[in-house]
């Protein structure tokens, strides 16, 4: 259908010089396949990649984050290496040029996740590391892309994923993270000055695995969403705005979802979340209806 309305479009602009036309066709495409909320690469749009360059790292990589650590205007890159014989975040300080210079950090146990944010407000992005067998550790930015020994915080058991964001709207970046051995999200409030209170539980399905930060239900206050791997299900979690939640709502997802992410995939300004589901090898897409909840594919209760 979109094709047939796409042929008569361009009959219509058969006087057109060739460069405008293809324009028009390119922006007439993009609108067409927008209005139809098709969430697929644009053809006309479509793009590719150079071969990947290679950079050495610790031993089992596990989550990568990016970040300005040197404030030089170039992105640098965190990476948390998870195998025991590292336990160690490899900071990749951007040179220019394709090069970047690696520094590794000790971590505590079992490094699965790496979030960045500016935890003590200086302006220079601090690390987050989610330590399977350890906690939450920050690493503090000391300037020129250099990092403070680590500051660890208890969780519950099995930190698996960490992300960042102001959830009590006082001004200074909070964590959340997702512990998979006690079915439970933590919230680690900030205190101001990049150390943190003690944990705060919230309730989630069976093995949270991955957790999320943003605003779903579009009242500036930001939400979590957590993938559970074994219930195979995503939480929404509604912020009150004082950093506590609504209880939860649960939507199905295909089995094993092991990553949440927040994005807006169909344009219409409200996020939207995605599973990527490790048993079915599929990704699970929920459209927003605006509120916050997610109608695609039912409501488990
Ligand atoms: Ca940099
Ligand atoms: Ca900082
Ligand atoms: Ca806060
Ligand atoms: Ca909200």
């Amino acid at each position: 259908m979109r094709l047939r309305i796409l042929t008569s479009h361009v009959t219509v602009s058969a006087s057109l010089a060739r460069a405008a036309k293809k324009a028009q066709v390119r922006l007439f495409f993009a609108a067409a396949l927008t209005a139809c909320g098709v969430l697929s690469l644009q053809p006309a749009m479509a793009q590719s990649f150079a071969p990947p360059d290679n950079y050495a790292v610790g031993s089992l990589p596990h989550s990568v984050a990016v970040g300005d650590f040197n404030l030089d205007g170039r992105l640098d890159l965190a990476v948390a290496n998870s195998n025991s014989t590292s336990n160690s975040v490899s900071v990749l300080i951007n040179t220019g040029g394709r090069t970047f210079e690696r520094r590794d950090y000790p971590a505590n146990q079992t490094p699965v996740s790496v979030a960045v944010g500016d935890l003590n407000l200086d302006g220079k992005p601090d690390l987050a590391v989610a330590n399977q067998s350890g906690g939450v550790s920050v690493f503090l930015n000391t300037g020129n892309g250099t990092f403070a020994p680590r500051i660890t915080y208890p969780t519950f058991a099995a930190p698996e994923s960490v992300a960042i964001g102001d959830l009590n709207l006082d001004g200074k970046p909070d964590l959340a993270v997702a512990n998979w051995q006690s079915d439970a999200v933590t919230v680690h409030f900030n205190n101001g000055n990049g150390t943190f209170a003690a944990p705060v539980g919230l309730r989630t399905a069976v093995v949270p695995f991955s957790v999320a930060v943003g605003d779903l239900n579009g009242d500036g206050k930001p939400d979590l969403a957590v993938a559970n791997f074994i219930s195979a299900s995503v939480s929404v979690f509604l912020n009150n705005g004082n950093g506590t939640f609504a209880e939860r709502v649960d939507y199905r997802t295909d089995s094993g979802p092991r990553t949440v992410a927040i994005g807006d995939f169909n344009g219409d300004g409200k996020p939207d979340l995605v599973t990527a589901n490790t048993d079915h090898i599929t990704v699970s897409v929920f459209l927003n209806r605006g509120n916050g909840t997610f109608p695609e594919r039912g409501l488990i209760t």
